[in-house]
């Protein structure tokens, strides 16, 4: 077992997964907007921190991915986040893209970047206790999109990514994201995910990348949230299943979903049957953001000061989707 390997099985085993807190300063402003709380250092810091510290961190919890901020924030105790994430045995990793912009040529798709100055500042990320990485590719569905472009470029740029990641001993987190917004349907998005799948392996296999040592972060198969034509969840979990056994090879360990917009029972219910359902080896768990911070955001915004109630909030969060992981989640558990 290589060690960039065992850093996975770390992450993704025994029911944990992924907390997603690597919001972008803009996209926190919002979040926090959205609950009438000011976006300032120490407010993203005691929130963050607040969730990192609870108890949930160690059984259900392998890695948390931080923002470029909140890897070099202290504590309000004094120790670095990088520590108090580890304490709890927890793996620290960060978002190495520097955001999605506009793509030449094909203005109504993004391309991600951050290729540039990349191998520096992952040393500096490795030496403040970063093991794994984070780069999103965005893409839209419409008639015309996603081009051949889109998923070309951002294949491209998701592959050398992955090299510089592992030559720095960290994994690297794979993360395409197909979006959920427009009126397609299931199947749409089961094609299109599929091709965009499908390509990044290519090209991650071009660019010689070690695919026991990565993490696919992927979406879940839905049909647009426009769609009249809505899936049940049983369906959401044999196209996903469907879309992963042609798209992924059988060497990566695991995937862990975004959670994309679902709200946190759908995220939730989802990924349960889809362990209920796993006819392939892949490990699948979640690296979900909205999907475990939600409710726990809300219950911070009505008293910030109240470590105890945001922290149970999380704690059941937490668990749910740690149960799911393990194809054990119920409503009843789910409403105890
Ligand atoms: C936590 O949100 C991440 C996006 O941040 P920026 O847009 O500010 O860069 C995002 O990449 C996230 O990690 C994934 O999309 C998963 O989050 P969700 O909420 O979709 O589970």
């Amino acid at each position: 077992m290589t060690e960039l390997n065992k850093i996975v099985l770390k992450i993704i085993s025994n029911g944990k997964g992924i907390l997603a807190a690597d919001e972008s300063n803009g996209t926190m402003t919002k979040r926090l907007a959205s609950v009438n709380i000011t976006s300032s250092p120490e407010n993203r810091l005691l929130f963050r921190e607040t969730l990192f510290s609870s108890d949930s961190m160690k059984d259900c919890i392998g890695g948390v991915i931080l923002y470029d901020e909140t890897i070099n924030q202290k504590t309000n105790y004094g120790n670095s986040i990088p520590d108090l994430i580890s304490s709890s045995g927890a793996i620290p990793g960060i978002k190495v893209d520097t955001g999605a912009k506009d793509l030449a040529k094909s203005s109504e798709e993004k391309i991600t970047e951050g290729l540039d100055g990349l191998r520096e500042r992952l040393n500096k990320y490795y030496k403040l206790g970063a093991r794994f990485t984070k780069w999103r590719g965005v893409y839209t569905i419409s008639k015309e999109y996603p081009s051949k472009l889109a998923i070309h470029s951002n294949a491209h740029a998701l592959a050398r990514y992955s090299a510089l990641v592992q030559e720095s001993r960290m994994v690297p987190i794979v993360e395409p994201e197909v979006l959920m917004d427009g009126d397609h349907s299931a199947e749409i998005c089961l094609n299109k995910t599929s091709e965009v799948i499908q390509k990044c392996f290519e090209e991650l296999i071009l660019h010689k990348i070690d695919l026991s040592g990565i993490i696919l972060k992927p979406n879940m198969i839905l049909a647009g949230n426009k769609s009249k034509h809505q899936i049940s969840n049983e369906e959401v979990s044999e196209k996903t299943l469907e879309c992963l056994k042609k798209s992924v090879p059988s060497e990566v360990p695991g995937v862990a979903f975004l959670s994309g917009g679902q709200s946190e029972i759908e995220a939730t219910e989802n990924l349960n049957l889809i362990n209920k359902n796993n006819n392939t080896n892949f490990i699948m768990t979640y690296s979900y953001g909205r999907a475990l911070q939600h409710s726990a955001l809300r219950q911070w915004s009505k008293d910030i000061k109240n470590k105890e109630a945001t922290q149970n909030t999380f704690n059941h969060r937490a668990r749910m989707c740690s149960l799911a992981s393990k194809g054990k989640w119920s409503v009843e558990l789910e409403n105890k």
